[in-house]
């Protein structure tokens, strides 16, 4: 793993390494703000609490005991690939690791939020981590802040879990031991770690993370509002070649990356070998589920004659979002998913 900052520990999974549809829980990114808080399951609870008719709480124990399900999802920061904005952005410098794809197993969030019993005039739920500390920059709130994110009642219902092991392991301590959300198809931000409370909310949270942090501009007709980063884009990335790797001249060469998006699948991976002049299809691997990556591969008979090229990915999903050539501004120092550059050296 690339270590991006040491405590917080903050590591990137290099991305040259991907050899599989499931991401081994060693090799999955860890993006952490505040050290890994210390829980102790045997007196951990899950609260649930707010505009319910009757707040719960479960221990570890009780969690486990419910029916579980099971679902695969592919996480990604909405930071990954920050290193390659240019001019340079503040922020964990990112280069294409901060992803991964899991099978994670738990509880579902709909059937505890149905056991405590929802108001009508509910609109959303907070997750809160365990996680706490004070924030550096200004703008902050004082005193300490957990983490803490809200996902809208319809969404909860639907198909947020509450997962209590990856890959068939327990959960690891630095991705949220004893219980963590998945959100699936969502950027990384919204999957809290280290779960401890649930609040019903019946007005929009506004918390620091999603304003302050992981917010971007979005236009619109009565002129740009701040808005929470929810929805993983469409996006294909380049996994081998590595950039500036060394390659031989009239050869074949097997590009290979992966493809997701949120809320849809990939249906086409494209391949420019010549900076985004031409573009050819790429074949899709077989691995497939709702809210997971796709593999992808492509035979590259590479230039007869030395030289650099420019390689680019280029993914679109069944809602025909096509992955953009540029980069948009308003998307500030995240989702960053435009088509991104390997450039490789040809030679003999
Ligand atoms: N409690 C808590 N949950 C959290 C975070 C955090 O710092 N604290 N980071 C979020 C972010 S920004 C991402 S991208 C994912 C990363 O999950 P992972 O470390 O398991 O890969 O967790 C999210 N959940
Ligand atoms: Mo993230």
């Amino acid at each position: 793993m690339i270590i991006r900052e040491k405590e917080p520990a903050n590591l990137e999974m290099p991305f040259g390494l991907l050899d599989g549809w499931i991401t081994p829980n060693e090799q999955f990114y860890i993006r952490s703000h505040f050290p890994v808080p210390e829980v102790d399951f045997k007196s951990w609870r899950l609260k649930i609490e707010g505009a319910v008719a009757q707040p719960v709480e479960f221990s570890y124990n009780e969690l486990r005991a419910l029916p579980a399900k099971t679902l695969l999802a592919t996480l990604e920061c909405a930071g990954n690939s920050r290193v390659f904005l240019v001019p340079k952005v503040k922020g964990t410098q990112w280069e294409l690791g901060a992803i991964g794809n899991a099978e994670w197993t738990g509880v579902s969030l709909g059937e505890l939020l149905r056991k405590a019993g929802t108001k009508e005039s509910a609109l959303a739920v907070v997750l809160e981590g365990a996680d706490n500390g004070a924030i550096a920059e200004p703008p902050r709130p004082t005193g300490k802040v957990h983490f803490a994110r809200s996902v809208p009642l319809g969404k909860a219902m639907d198909d947020v879990l509450l997962a209590f092991q990856m890959n068939g392991q327990p959960l690891p301590a630095s991705h949220g031991f004893p219980l963590r959300a998945i959100v699936p198809g969502w950027y990384g931000v919204a999957s809290v770690k280290w779960l401890q409370r649930i609040i019903v909310v019946e007005r929009p949270f506004n918390g620091y993370y999603e304003t302050v942090d992981y917010a971007f501009w979005e236009g619109g007709a009565a002129g740009s509002r701040l808005v929470p980063i929810t929805e993983m884009q469409v996006k294909a990335v380049i996994a081998r070649p590595g950039s500036n790797e060394a390659i031989a001249a009239g050869e074949t060469y097997r590009v290979s990356g992966a493809a997701w998006t949120g809320g849809a699948d990939v249906v086409r991976v494209e391949l420019s070998t010549d900076g985004g002049g031409s573009w050819q299809s790429a074949s899709l691997g077989e691995e497939a589920a709702p809210h997971c990556w796709r593999l992808w591969e492509f035979d590259w008979q590479t230039p007869a004659t030395p030289g650099r090229c420019t390689l680019l990915a280029r993914a679109t999903d069944s809602r025909g979002r096509i992955q953009p050539n540029e980069r948009d501004p308003d998307r500030g120092t995240y989702m960053i998913n435009h088509c991104l550059p390997i450039e490789v050296e040809i030679g003999r």
